[in-house]
């Protein structure tokens, strides 16, 4: 039986994936690749034209602007906080989101207003971001910000913003063969303000602009590619697997890997010049599709047969991407 489901028919104590897992358990399978995959999987887009792609990204950066991710407290003038050394531009939205017409949908991307949950739903912890993938929020309150319609409900951020129409970024994304989810362009700015990159010790002294360790969904849930746009050399990702290890994602490269697994992305180094590095940080829902007429999700002829990653290098998602095999 396929199983499909209509976004207004979802439970609304769970996110729209977790009301499919309920029908058709998914999010953790044990399907494996058909062949060992490295810790970081390297794509060369053949059927793109980066140039153009890179030129259109900017400028659609350009003309929509960038928002901080939201951090938890307040400034001093009431407003909320958020970081201004890791920015981004949404490429998906929800209409029904909880922040409702108080933000613009390209900042959905950037965190949950925790202002709203603590007013309907009666949250006990401070105003600002919550993340379910951060240590550092107490699990009570994680749970209550995974709801439908909040920043976490991944498969109903599947619309497509105005700013990912523009040019050639907008063709390359309607060329995709799976369904956007929870999508954006990610910038990292150089001298933008810190935040601790680790949890203790000297780890937590040591303040970069960038994202800290976090986990983001499973793959078979939410498959993340990221597509380095503009970018120098002391723009670096680093995993768990393998912490000291610095790694550069080159432009115009596409890359994944296990989301599952913590990992950080950082400015290592301040440069002279200000510099924001950009990154299009594609979600796609690997085993079910979307109809945006209907509002319907539909388990593709992927599900359970066939791995994301072998999908990803098969051109089953970004047509004609290729594995760059490496030594
Ligand atoms: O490079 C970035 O902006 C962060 C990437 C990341 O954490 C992710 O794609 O899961
Ligand atoms: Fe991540």
């Amino acid at each position: 039986m396929t199983i499909s489901l209509k976004l207004s028919d979802a439970a609304e104590e769970i996110p729209v994936a977790n009301s499919l897992h309920r029908r058709a358990p998914f999010m953790k399978s044990t399907l494996q690749p058909r062949e060992p995959y490295p810790s970081l999987i390297k794509l060369e887009l053949t059927e793109t034209d980066t140039d153009l792609l890179i030129k259109d990204t900017l400028e659609a950066l350009d003309n929509v602007g960038m928002f901080g991710y939201r951090l938890r407290g307040k400034r001093p003038d009431g407003s909320l906080k958020s970081d201004t050394g890791y920015l981004g531009m949404g490429l998906t939205y929800n209409p029904l989101h909880i922040d409702g017409i108080e933000t613009d949908p390209h900042e959905q991307v950037q965190g949950n207003h925790f202002k709203h949950i603590k007013q309907e739903f009666g949250a006990k912890s401070g105003d600002g971001r919550v993340s379910p993938y951060s240590r550092m929020d107490q699990s009570e309150a994680r749970k209550i910000a995974v709801r439908k319609d909040t920043h976490y409900d991944t498969y109903s951020m599947a619309f497509r913003t105005e700013g990912s129409k523009h040019g050639y970024l907008g063709t390359f994304l309607d060329s995709l063969k799976r369904s956007m989810v929870r999508s954006s362009l990610r910038i990292i700015s150089s001298h933008g303000s810190t935040q601790a990159m680790g949890q203790k010790g000297a780890e937590r002294a040591t303040q970069r602009p960038g994202v800290a360790w976090h986990t983001d969904e499973m793959m078979f849930n939410n498959l993340r590619i990221n597509i380095a746009i503009k970018t120098s050399k002391e723009f670096v990702l680093e995993q768990q697997t393998n912490v000291g290890k610095l790694i550069h994602l080159e432009a115009p490269y596409a890359y994944s890997w296990d989301t599952g697994i913590p990992h950080r992305a950082y400015c290592s180094e301040r440069p002279e010049e200000p510099f924001f590095r950009t990154h299009i940080m594609l979600g796609v829902a690997p085993w079910f599709d979307f109809n945006e007429e209907t509002q319907t999700w539909t388990q593709n002829e992927f599900y359970e047969k066939k791995h994301p990653w072998d999908m990803l290098c098969d051109g089953d998602i970004i047509p004609g991407a290729k594995l760059v095999r490496q030594d």
